[in-house]
């Protein structure tokens, strides 16, 4: 199994010399004034949560937008905090965007236009001529803040991640094209990658295509998602691709694009997921009404229209009815962290979301009984795993979904293997989690079986699935996905 000492190891003999650093748009730590003074907070979402224990184990910098209230109050004169706060051990440099810089990269040209093109989920992108150059602009200032760090390093490694960041690897290497300084760069894009079909439709597909290409290394969660950036680099930029070796001649080098199924650091949450403060916290989850419930469902996800959230009420909604038996003995808890609301269309799926729960609860609540328990806002780690731990079935039904490391998360915290992941097949953790019940959102009818299947599945066949589940997340952790990024740099750095 690996750790975090095999990620040091690797990153110190493939990037010896190398100054490492880490781009994202989000931050892993955020500076808030509350009425107690500044806390500083960790937010909700995938990609800073799993790479956070990376940066813990080597080091380095890692630039990000700075986004808390009271950021600028704790960095020094280079933009710079020392993070973990109770444990330094890396550096964290913010960006600083206007609310009108952020309102069209983050909000505009980064959610509106790629979340959606790259999706199929059928949510048109929207594609702004005012979002593009703030995107373009924005990548600039991320760009500037890398070339800062670097100024006085030889040789630098620098990781993008995500659709935010599509431009700045190749501003990066026009700005310090010169023999002094050798940079390599990688790029790993935690969404899919859509088809040729659906990618041409972009009206600046070139451009994003060319900013990636400046990159050594380009990563994706799967095969299909790699095979298709191919596709639209050789169809858009009529370029030579070796789909063999995953491979495109460009600019006198190859760049190499590989698959890296993302993962979780299973031991921590496998551990923590025994503390006290999590068995205080099932309890709670085990009664959502004040009264313990036979069975729980649970749903835990960013409010995004990708999800398949309604999709999953409606699912519940014809479980209730098809199989009656459940009524009053089945509660299912959906914790919803609210995600990008200033965009118009997460600010109606939230209504949405509410109007179908209370529905549903309207049309089967009988006493003090309620199907459906929507709680929104994010949730303590505590209370998080104690949901996962309680819950009879855990419900990911994602319409697309590059992985999704809920599905995950549940397997490691599911200690007592009494749990049965319901998955979509349409996220891309479905190609690993084999035992998971695997479906698909749109069938809702598939779907009330499958949830039916979940429950009446016998404690033996159940604890076979989670032991499955749990090897197989256990051995493909986080820093077994680091420890492949990073080997696959050294292989491919030289082109
Ligand atoms: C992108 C890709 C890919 C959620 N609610 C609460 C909470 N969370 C945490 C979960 C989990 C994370 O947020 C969500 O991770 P996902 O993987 O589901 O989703 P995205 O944010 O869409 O991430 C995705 C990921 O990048 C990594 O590459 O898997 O496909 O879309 O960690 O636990 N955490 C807490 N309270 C909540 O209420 N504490």
């Amino acid at each position: 199994m690996y750790s975090a000492e095999d990620v040091k190891k690797i990153v110190k003999i493939k990037l010896k010399g190398y100054k490492f650093v880490l781009v994202s748009n989000r931050e892993p730590y955020i500076h808030m004034h509350t009425p107690g003074g500044v806390k500083c907070k960790t937010p909700a979402g995938g990609l800073t949560a799993a790479l956070d224990p990376l940066m813990q184990a080597c080091g380095g910098t890692w630039g990000a937008g700075g986004s808390g209230d009271a950021d600028r109050e704790n960095v020094d004169k280079h933009n710079r905090t020392r993070v973990p706060p109770d444990k330094p051990e890396y550096t964290l440099k913010r960006v600083w965007m206007s609310k009108d810089e952020v309102d069209k990269f983050y909000f505009g040209f980064s959610n509106q236009t790629l979340w959606s093109l790259c999706h199929n989920v059928f949510e048109k992108p929207v594609y702004n001529k005012s979002f593009w150059n703030g995107y373009r602009h924005s990548n600039k200032l991320f760009a500037n803040a890398v070339t800062e760090e670097i100024k006085n390093e030889k040789n630098a490694f620098i990781w993008f991640q995500d659709y935010h960041l599509a431009l700045a690897p190749k501003m990066i290497k026009k700005a310090n094209n010169h023999k002094k300084r050798k940079i390599v760069s990688a790029h790993f894009w935690h969404i899919p990658w859509p088809p040729y079909l659906v990618f041409r439709t972009c009206p600046w597909a070139k451009e994003i295509l060319e900013g990636m290409l400046a990159n050594n290394l380009i990563g994706f969660h799967l095969k299909e998602h790699c095979v298709n950036f191919l596709s639209c680099v050789e169809k858009i930029l009529d370029l030579p691709v070796d789909y063999k070796k995953l491979a495109v001649a460009y600019d006198e080098r190859r760049v190499f694009v590989k698959n890296f199924p993302i993962s979780i650091d299973f031991d921590v949450v496998s551990t923590l997921a025994k503390k006290p403060g999590v068995k205080k916290e099932m309890k709670k989850a085990r009664s959502p009404n004040k009264i313990p419930y036979k069975y729980i469902g649970v749903g835990v996800d960013r409010i995004d229209y990708t999800k398949g959230i309604i999709e999953r009420f409606k699912a519940i909604d014809r479980f209730l009815e098809k199989y009656p038996e459940y009524q009053n003995n089945f509660v299912f808890v959906e914790a919803g962290a609210p995600s990008r609301t200033r965009i118009p269309s997460y600010a109606s799926l939230n209504d949405e979301i509410e109007k179908t729960a209370e529905e549903i609860n309207w049309k089967y609540q009988t006493g003090y009984w309620k199907p459906i328990k929507y709680i929104q806002g994010k949730l303590s780690y505590d209370e998080l795993l104690g949901l996962y731990r309680t819950a009879d079935v855990c419900i990911v039904s994602s319409l697309h979904d590059g992985m999704n490391l809920v599905a995950k998360e549940f397997i490691a915290a599911n200690v007592d293997r009494t749990g049965i992941l319901l998955l979509s097949g349409f996220a891309g953790a479905a190609e690993e989690l084999r035992e998971a019940v695997i479906v698909n959102p749109f069938d809702i009818e598939e779907f009330a079986d499958a949830i039916n299947t979940s429950l009446k599945m016998s404690r033996d066949e159940k604890k076979k699935r989670m032991n499955a589940l749990r090897n197989s997340v256990k051995e493909n952790n986080i820093y077994k996905w680091v420890y492949d990024f990073i080997n696959e740099t050294g292989r491919v750095m030289k082109g």
